[in-house]
């Protein structure tokens, strides 16, 4: 592979099959279907189809709290998709997500069933749906709607660009490590700073901005992500620290960041969730 110090863009670029880096077998430049496959289908009005990444338990965390708040609507099947083998792009999975990324849900309550994918739409759809966990009072839903778009434009550069150089990349280069890094350690200065003065992201209200933030910054801090907790000096970041941890107590959040997620011994976390008490 060529370095950034010597590589010249072709005239025309074509497909290096095997770039390196961790997810080089998956990633390909085109869309749709490989194979022939339907998506299970459970007994609940929700099926999501997901993995317990930053991504995944954006839902399933909004579900928990849903659920917790007395919405029995927001009873869910968390089936896993397995995006290391190529789930996400079974002709089923492509018809709930044409993008075939997780997380991507079907309301089975409505008819014909809502396909919902991106998972700020899907958090949008069930706040909304439910009317919980998203202000009534336009400012404080204006500054809410801030925060949380805040968290779906920035994660990216998160993951797909700090993790991604930092961790999976084949090699380490200098030029976007450093350029990334700058950007996330200025977002967790915006959180910090916001969150001086305020115990949630939009103000006293939890809400939906608050777990689609949490999902990808408090991931950051309290699961050590990428190996970068010293990198990035994430302790001085005393807020926001402050604000994953207290989230973190949540009792939706604790079962709700365990599913679509491999077990481990030191982890009590669900492949999959079927029932409530698969969390019990
Ligand atoms: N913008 C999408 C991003 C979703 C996403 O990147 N999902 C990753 C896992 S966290 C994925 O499914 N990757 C599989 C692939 O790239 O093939 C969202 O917010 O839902």
């Amino acid at each position: 592979m060529s370095d950034s110090q010597t590589y010249t863009p072709p005239k025309f670029w074509q497909w290096e099959n095997q770039s390196g880096g961790k997810f080089t077998n998956i990633n390909k430049p085109t869309s749709g279907p490989t194979y022939d496959q339907e998506l299970p289908v459970g007994k609940h009005p929700l099926q999501l189809y997901s993995l317990g990444t930053p991504n995944g338990i954006k839902i399933t965390v909004l579900l928990e709290e849903l659920l917790a708040l007395g919405h029995e609507g927001a009873e869910y099947d968390a089936f896993i998709i397995n995006i290391g083998k190529g789930a996400q792009f079974s002709s089923g999975f492509v018809e709930v997500n044409p993008n075939s990324k997780i997380p991507a849900l079907l309301d089975m309550s409505t008819k014909p069933s809502t396909r919902v994918f991106e998972s700020g739409a899907i958090m949008l759809y069930l706040a909304e749906r439910f009317g919980a966990l998203i202000p009534t009072n336009p400012a404080e839903k204006a500054e809410c709607m801030s925060w949380f778009f805040w968290g779906i434009g920035s994660s990216p550069y998160l993951g797909g660009g700090f993790g991604h150089f930092y961790a999976y990349a084949p090699e380490k280069f200098e030029y976007p490590i450093n350029r990334f890094t700058m950007e996330v350690k200025r977002q967790l200065d915006v959180l910090d700073r916001n969150l001086s003065t305020r115990q949630y992201l939009s103000g006293n209200m939890f809400n939906i901005s608050d777990i689609a933030v949490h999902a990808w910054y408090g991931t950051l801090i309290l699961r050590n992500l990428y190996d970068a907790s010293v990198f990035l000096d994430l302790a001085s970041y005393k807020n926001v620290v402050r604000w994953a941890e207290e989230i973190a107590e949540r009792p939706a959040y604790k079962r709700g960041s365990r599913v679509n997620r491999a077990p481990s011994s030191d982890d009590n976390s669900i492949l999959e969730r079927h029932d409530a008490s698969d969390l019990d």
